[in-house]
């Protein structure tokens, strides 16, 4: 097992002050979250260790032309998440920033997470970058979308309601794009005045660029990753432990803080 590596040294400690000082004087905050924050739910992460299904990658499967190819195969993949996700509940890092999401003049969560966690912890101001596993769409894409939670899933997708197509899962998969409004309002929220940026190996984009955006426009960064990423380099802290632990360590504080500053 990967040891976790939560650093309670000066320097981590400096850290997490820092970013309690900035959320207390923040009216903006954005929180951009990846499968790391759903790891302690027991979601598989698509990368690293366990991040395999039988012998794919993401980039393997998560792809228009994949389905092309063999929709069962990629529907078999969906199926067994389906499952795993069923049984999962939001963790504490989940409801923290749920918490978080209604406590600010501006919260936005920016998730490319597809399982649904942060919308069952109720967060506010959720976009949800990549879609849900919770709902489907035409694959022809005459524009249906519907949602589907059955678990198990059938062997093989069921037909478009409208056009009698294949269906497909309403996520986005590389190469398309993401939904306009989606990322119109992931922009928008890189106008704020703290930019955190959560269990996300920082390396697909669109989102991966969010946080340099927010930076460009005078955001306070920070990084809360169980590893370094790309974005650990540019941010203002870097703080390497699991997103569980440290949100609700900084969130203790941070919750119990007097406001009359
Ligand atoms: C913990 C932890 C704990 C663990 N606590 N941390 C610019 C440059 C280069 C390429 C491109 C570019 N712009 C577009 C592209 C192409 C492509 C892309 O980004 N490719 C990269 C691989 C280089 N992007 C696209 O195609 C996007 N579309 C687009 O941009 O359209 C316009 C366009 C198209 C083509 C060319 C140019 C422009 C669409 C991207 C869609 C991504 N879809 C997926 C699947 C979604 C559906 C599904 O779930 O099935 O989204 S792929 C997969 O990766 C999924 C995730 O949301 C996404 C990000 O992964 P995430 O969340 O970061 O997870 P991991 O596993 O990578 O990392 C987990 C992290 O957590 C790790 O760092 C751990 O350390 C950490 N961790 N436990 C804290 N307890
Ligand atoms: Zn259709």
């Amino acid at each position: 097992m990967k040891p976790v590596r939560l650093q309670p040294d000066t320097t981590y400690c400096m850290d997490i002050d820092q970013i309690i000082e900035k959320l207390l004087d923040a009216r903006r905050v954005t929180i951009l979250t990846g499968a790391g924050v759903s790891a302690a739910s027991g979601v598989p992460t698509f990368r690293g260790q366990g991040g395999l299904w039988r012998q794919y990658r993401a980039e393997d499967l998560a792809t228009p032309g994949a389905f092309a190819r063999d929709p069962s195969l990629v529907w078999e993949w969906y199926g067994w998440r389906r499952e795993l996700i069923a049984s999962c509940r939001p963790n504490a890092a989940h409801e923290v920033i749920a918490r978080w999401s209604r406590g600010f003049e501006r919260c936005r969560v920016l998730t490319q997470n597809v399982d649904d966690l942060h919308a069952r912890a109720d967060t506010a101001g959720l976009v949800r970058l990549h879609g849900s596993i919770w709902e489907l769409a035409c694959w022809r894409g005459c524009g249906a979308t519907w949602r589907d939670e059955s678990v198990p899933l059938a062997s093989s997708p069921p037909r478009c309601p409208r056009c009698g197509n294949l269906a497909r899962p309403a996520v986005v998969w590389f190469g398309e794009t993401l939904n306009p409004a989606d990322l119109d309002a992931a922009f928008d929220a890189c106008a704020c005045d703290m930019f955190l940026t959560v269990g996300t190996s920082a390396i697909v984009h669109p989102a991966a660029g969010l946080v340099h955006e927010a930076r460009r426009r005078g955001a306070f960064t920070a990084e809360i990753n169980l590893d370094s990423t790309p974005a650990s380099a540019h941010v203002d802290v870097a703080l390497q432990g699991p997103a569980e632990q440290i949100l609700a360590e900084i969130a203790a504080r941070y919750e119990s803080s007097p406001r009359d500053r």
